[in-house]
């Protein structure tokens, strides 16, 4: 369910936006969920003296903020203390979640791309942007390994707030995914992309209302701004591709979102997926040798 035009655009531009794709109803599931997170992460933090309000009056696009004023390494995704949220949250597995990944809005969309056997990437995150925070210039492809660089796989982003030139949307480098995989060097803040590869001047942001759609295969190269504002930039990116094609993360199973010829094939809820995800890592944990990055990390 995309139009030639939808396609044509995606196809040259690198990328395509469904403004107000989702409704309210649609993302209170996956929201209430995230606001559990929280809320269980506030509730550990307090009881152990390290936070001294739960602020639940405040909204969700601010909650976690304040609490991430006093604690900050509770989003820190390197941080292996037991109350980081977001070291975990970032990979939450959640019904709700799970659920929305597999939401007929999103798959009727990709599916005029991938075909009718869809595969959910490995690759997804739960994406609380916090103030003075920002996703580093990169390819989705600069995170795989090069095995999936035949694959299209295709990103969906949908920010649960309305992102703006303030709060950090994402920005994107209309044309430029037809170049394969750029060079990348690793910083503290993730692998990044050079400037003299992708000028400023050719980073176009996308600020999109709350229930947008934002799609693009792992070729464009893309970023957000800075987040400004004193409130969280909440969204999701999701990954789809066809069944059965490279995935660039050999390392960790994605699941089966829709399948036409055999539907009883799909995964059913989000414990099966979390156990094929434990399953496989414990492999894998075997090889740590195998290589899990393109770029070398000095
Ligand atoms: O939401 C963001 O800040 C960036 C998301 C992103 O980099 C991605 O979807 O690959």
């Amino acid at each position: 369910m995309l139009s030639d035009l939808q396609i044509a655009t995606l196809e040259g531009e690198g990328y395509l936006i469904i403004d107000n794709l989702f409704s309210a109803d649609d993302l209170w599931p996956v929201q209430e969920e995230f606001n559990l997170l929280v809320e269980h992460q506030a509730q550990a933090l307090y009881q152990a003296g390290r936070l001294s309000d739960l602020y639940q009056d405040l909204p969700f696009e601010r909650r976690l903020a304040e609490i991430t004023a006093q604690v900050p390494e509770i989003v820190d995704v390197t941080a292996t203390d037991a109350l980081a949220l977001f070291s975990e949250g970032r990979f939450h597995k959640g019904e709700s979640l799970f659920q929305f990944m597999k939401h007929p809005k999103i798959l009727d969309r990709v599916e005029p791309l991938v075909g009718s056997e869809i595969l959910c990437h490995p690759s997804y995150n739960v994406h609380p942007r916090q103030p003075g925070g920002y996703t580093s210039p990169h390819q989705d492809a600069g995170y795989y390994l090069p095995d999936g660089d035949q694959t299209l796989i295709v990103a969906c982003l949908i920010p649960l707030v309305d992102t703006t030139l303030d709060n950090g949307c994402l920005w994107v480098a209309p044309g430029r995914h037809r170049e394969g995989v750029l060079r990348h060097v690793w910083a503290e803040d993730g692998l990044n992309l050079l400037v003299e590869d992708i000028p400023m001047s050719e980073r176009i942001p996308v600020p999109t209302p709350a229930g947008s759609l934002v799609m693009f295969g792992s070729m464009l190269p893309h970023g957000s701004l800075v987040n400004k504002t004193e409130t969280i930039r909440w969204s999701m990116d999701l990954r789809y591709q066809a069944i059965g094609a490279a995935t660039g993360r050999w390392y960790v199973p994605g699941f089966v979102a829709r399948s036409r010829s055999n539907p009883a094939s799909e995964t059913a809820n989000s414990q099966s997926w979390t156990e094929a995800v434990s399953e496989v890592k414990r492999q894998a944990d075997k090889f740590p040798e195998w290589p899990r990055n393109r770029w070398p990390r000095t």
